[in-house]
C-alpha cells in the first residue's frame, strides 16, 4: 500500500494514475496520523515551495513526516516533495522552518540558459540503488524547475544531472529517496522506476557507482485544437491560417475539419513518441471552460494512460457566469491542474494584460499569469501568442512596435515588418507586438511561450525562424516553435537557426504525413539531441 501525500497543489492525479496503472494500491493522507501509519510514502510536490511548506506546517504534518523518515520506511518525494526534505528554500520569502531530513539548501539556477530548466535531461547515476534496476543508462527523464538543490553531504547524491552546470538530481540515504524530475511525466522509463518502488520492500543503495548518462534533449510537441463541430461533438480539428472549416460548397459555409477525438490522439502521439501534448480548446473565448467541462473529462481520461506533461489552454480567463456568479481564473485553472494538466496555456487574457502592464508599467499582482504563477509556479503558466506579420516600409515604420528586418520581403518589397498579437484565435488585432508581449508575460511571472504564427500555420512551409528568434532573444524563459512544420527538416532548421527549446506541430502528425519517430531519426542524424523511445 502506497500512502499518497497530497497537500493540494497542482497535478497529483497523475501520479495517483501512474500508481494505478502499475497496479498498485493507494492511500491518501487526510491527517497526520495517516502519515505515521504509512508503509510507503510517495509525495509529489509541483508549484511554490513557500506554499508547500506553509501548508505542511498548518495541517500538523512537520513533525509525523520527521518521525517517519527518522524510522528508515521507503520515502519518495518528487520535485518539491524532495527539496521539502532539505533545511529551506532561496525560494522561500518568509524562511519557513523546513523538514530538514538532509543538510543543505535549494538555490535558483545561476545560468544564461532558459529557466525554468524544462524538458528531458539525462542522470549520472552516482550510487547503486534498487530503485534504478531495469533502467536504461541513457534514460532521460523529463525536469521542470527553477530551483534547485545544494546539498552539504556529497554521499546522499543519487544521480547528478547537467544543465549548464552539474547539480544533484536525485538524493537517497537507506530508504529515503528525492528526484527533481518527475517519474510520473517520464514516460516508460518513469514508470519503471515507480513500478521499482512500489514492487521492492527496501531500497538501500549497494554501493558506490558512477555511470554517465546523456544531456538535455529538444522537445517535439504534438499539438491538438479541439473543439465542438456542428454536430456538437468535441473534436480534433486543424485550421489554415487558423480557418478550420472545409471549403465552402454551394450554399453551406464549410464544415469544421474533422481529425479524430481528442483523447485516442493524445494516446497515439504518447505511444508513438511525444514529449509533451498540447491541448487547445480553440473556441474557448466564447464558452465558459467550466460549463459543461469538456476537456476537464478530456484531461481526466487522457491522464489516466498518458505519461508526458499535458498543457492546456483556452478560455482560462475571469468570467461570470449566466447566474452572476464570479470564476476567477486561477479557479478555472486549479480545475484543470486537478483533472491532470502539469501547464496552463493562455492566449487571449495575456494579451490585454501584457498591454496594460505595458502602458502603466505597474503591475496589479490580480492577473491571471500573476495569479496562477504565484501559486502554482511559472513553470505552469504559458503564454501562446498568436501573431500576424505586418510589413513596414522602414525600421520607424512601425511607432512603438519592435520592428525587425526581414529577408522574406512583403508584397511591396517592403524589408521590415512587425508581428502584431491577436486575440479571440486571429479574430481581432491588438496594437501591441508579440516580441513586447512575450518581455511582459515573463516579467509578469510567466514560465513558458508557445510561439505560433497565423501566416503559417497549416501551410507546411517551414516554421517562421525570424520570428521565432526575434522572440527567444527577448525572453530567458523557453520558447516552444509552432506553426508551418512540414517535413523533418522544418525542425532541425528551426533548432539550428533559432535556440528553440521546443518545437510543436500539429497537421503534420494529424494526417500521419510525418510520424514522430521520423522527425526524432532526422533530429539525431543532424546530432541534436532528442529522446528516442526505447
Ligand atoms: O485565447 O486563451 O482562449 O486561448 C485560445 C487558444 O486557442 C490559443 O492558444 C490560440 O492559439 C488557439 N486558437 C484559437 N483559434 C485557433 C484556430 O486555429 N482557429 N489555434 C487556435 C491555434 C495554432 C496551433 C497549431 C500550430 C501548428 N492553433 O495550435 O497547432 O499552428 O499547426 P501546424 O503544425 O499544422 O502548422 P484563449
Amino acid at each position: 500500500m502506497i500512502t499518497l501525500l497530497d497537500y493540494g497543489a497542482g497535478n497529483v492525479r497523475s501520479v495517483r494514475n501512474a500508481v494505478e496503472k502499475l497496479g498498485g494500491t493507494l492511500n491518501m493522507v487526510t491527517r497526520p496520523e495517516d502519515i505515521l501509519s504509512a508503509e510507503k510514502i510517495l509525495f509529489p510536490g509541483v508549484g511554490n515551495y513557500e506554499n508547500m511548506i506553509q501548508v505542511l506546517n498548518r495541517k500538523g504534518y512537520m513533525a509525523p513526516l520527521r518521525e517517519y523518515l527518522a524510522s528508515n520506511r521507503p520515502f519518495f518525494g518528487i520535485c518539491l516533495g524532495m527539496q521539502a526534505l532539505f533545511q529551506g528554500s532561496e525560494e522561500d520569502l518568509s524562511n519557513n522552518e523546513s523538514i530538514g531530513f538532509f543538510e543543505g539548501r535549494v538555490e535558483r539556477f545561476k545560468t544564461k540558459l532558459s529557466v525554468p530548466h524544462m524538458g528531458w535531461n539525462g542522470i549520472h547515476l552516482r550510487q547503486d540503488s534498487p530503485l534504478m534496476d531495469r533502467i536504461d543508462t541513457d534514460a532521460r527523464f523529463y525536469f521542470v524547475h527553477s530551483f534547485h538543490l545544494i546539498p552539504h553531504d556529497p554521499a546522499v547524491v543519487l544521480t547528478t544531472t547537467t544543465y549548464d552546470y552539474e547539480f544533484a538530481s536525485a538524493v537517497q540515504q537507506g530508504n529515503i529517496i528525492g528526484t527533481q524530475f518527475h517519474p510520473e511525466k517520464s514516460g516508460k522509463q518513469g514508470m519503471q522506476l515507480l513500478e521499482n518502488f512500489i514492487r521492492l520492500p527496501d531500497f538501500t543503495p549497494r554501493g558506490r557507482v558512477d555511470v554517465p548518462g546523456c544531456g538535455l534533449s529538444k522537445r517535439i510537441i504534438a499539438c491538438l485544437d479541439v473543439r465542438s463541430n456542428d454536430q456538437g461533438d468535441l473534436v480534433v480539428t486543424k485550421g489554415d491560417q487558423y480557418d478550420v472549416r472545409e471549403k465552402p460548397g454551394d450554399g453551406d459555409r464549410g464544415s469544421v475539419r474533422n481529425l479524430g477525438k481528442p483523447v485516442d490522439l493524445a494516446r497515439r502521439y504518447y505511444e508513438e513518441g511525444a514529449d509533451e501534448i498540447t491541448f487547445l480548446n480553440i473556441t474557448g473565448f466564447r464558452d465558459f471552460p467550466l460549463e459543461d467541462m469538456p476537456m476537464i473529462q478530456v484531461l481526466e481520461q487522457t491522464s489516466k494512460n498518458v505519461f508526458v506533461p499535458l498543457t492546456i489552454g483556452g478560455g482560462i480567463r475571469d468570467y461570470t457566469d449566466a447566474n452572476g456568479r464570479n470564476y476567477t481564473a486561477l479557479e478555472v485553472a486549479s480545475r484543470y491542474f486537478r483533472s491532470g494538466a502539469d501547464k496552463i496555456s493562455i492566449g487571449s487574457d495575456a494579451v490585454h494584460v501584457a498591454k496594460a502592464f505595458v502602458e502603466t508599467g505597474k503591475k496589479t499582482g490580480k492577473s491571471a499569469i500573476e495569479e496562477i504563477s504565484r501559486v502554482y509556479g511559472a513553470q505552469a503558466v504559458v503564454i501562446s501568442i498568436d501573431p500576424k506579420r505586418v510589413y513596414v516600409a522602414t525600421r520607424q515604420g512601425a511607432a512603438g512596435h519592435h520592428v525587425i528586418k526581414t529577408d522574406i520581403p512583403g508584397p511591396n518589397g517592403e524589408r521590415f515588418c512587425w508581428y502584431q498579437c491577436t486575440v479571440q484565435g486571429g479574430r481581432t488585432a491588438m496594437d501591441l507586438d508579440a516580441v513586447t508581449l512575450a518581455h511582459a508575460c515573463e516579467a509578469l511571472g510567466a514560465g513558458e511561450i508557445l510561439l505560433n504564427c497565423i501566416d503559417r500555420d497549416g501551410t507546411k512551409a517551414g516554421y517562421d525562424l525570424e520570428l521565432i528568434q526575434a522572440v527567444k532573444q527577448a525572453v530567458t524563459i523557453p520558447v516552444i516553435a509552432s506553426s508551418g512544420a512540414g517535413s523533418p527538416a522544418h525542425f532541425s532548421e528551426v533548432f539550428e537557426h533559432t535556440g528553440a527549446d521546443a518545437a510543436l506541430a500539429a497537421g503534420i502528425f494529424h494526417r500521419k504525413e510525418v510520424p514522430i519517430a521520423a522527425v526524432k531519426i532526422h533530429l539525431d542524424d543532424h546530432g541534436i539531441p532528442v529522446r528516442r523511445m526505447p
